[in-house]
């Protein structure tokens, strides 16, 4: 019998790998392999890439089914969120020089609480990947306060980003994880996608992302994450410029 939340989650799921290693009666050469893969995926910096493959759209399933019917379903975090992002008076995100002809995208909506009143004051951040796939703060060459922001929304719940149209996001490859991805005949891309989080005392925290109904792998993403519907936008272009815009629903913890 576990003797704490600690004890009982381990003590579960060590068992179900138990389980895995029995079923598939694994020979100690794939044991020691499995054992030296890992070890790598250490020093190669890659283990949050390597659990939120597997385990990160797991995890927003069972935020989802949990939750109160009418908030906003949760998807990936990812590895790349950053508190450390810039405060944006006017939504406006950092671009690199040269990335001006980028297709332009704004991101608005509404943030509300379960019962639909809009929610002013509430901190909402923004992230999402260069045209060429790179997060700020992340990958070599693009500086932590671009391509990633926070809001505040205003008196009437109302927040709006500016960035520009991320393409389809090609996972780390070269290292261990794209290895084993290759290896197992996967493909490492995931949609075009743009992270939301939303914070607000009381509330349950809102972490989702919203994808472009247009584009590639939007449902064959390497990281099977849960698309909610609500988060795929069809194309609208208002004076040239790529709009997504949604109401956001939080609710008390
Ligand atoms: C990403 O950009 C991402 O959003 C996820 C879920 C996993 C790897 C990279
Ligand atoms: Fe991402």
């Amino acid at each position: 019998m576990a003797n704490n939340r600690l004890d009982q989650v381990v003590s579960t799921i060590v068992e179900k790998v138990r389980d895995g290693v029995r079923e598939e009666k694994v020979s100690y050469e794939e044991y020691r392999a499995a054992v030296g893969y890992m070890m790598k995926v250490a020093d190669a910096g890659e283990l949050a890439l390597f659990i939120d493959l597997f385990l990160n759209a797991t995890m927003c399933r069972v935020i989802n089914e949990n939750a109160h019917s009418k908030a906003s379903l949760q998807d990936m975090e990812g590895p790349y969120f950053l508190d450390e992002s810039p405060m944006l008076e006017d939504g406006k995100m950092k671009l690199m020089d040269g990335y001006e002809n980028d297709e332009p995208l704004i991101v608005r909506g509404t943030v509300r609480d379960v019962d639909g009143a809009a929610m002013p004051g509430v901190l909402v951040d923004m992230w999402n990947a260069t045209p060429d796939g790179k997060y700020g703060g992340i990958h070599e060459g693009v500086p932590v306060d671009h391509y990633r922001g926070k809001v505040r929304t205003d008196e009437n719940g109302h927040f709006r980003f500016e960035s520009t149209v991320p393409v389809p996001y090609r996972i780390k490859d070269n290292g261990p994880v794209g290895a084993m991805l290759k290896a197992m005949g996967r493909h490492s891309w995931r949609p075009a996608h743009v992270h939301i989080k939303v914070r607000h005392e009381g509330y349950r925290d809102l972490i989702t992302q919203l994808y472009f109904a247009e584009g590639e792998y939007v449902h064959d993403d390497c990281c099977e994450g849960t698309v909610p519907q609500e988060f795929v936008f069809d194309k609208v272009i208002e004076d040239g410029k790529r709009v997504l815009e949604t109401d956001l629903f939080i609710e008390k913890v």
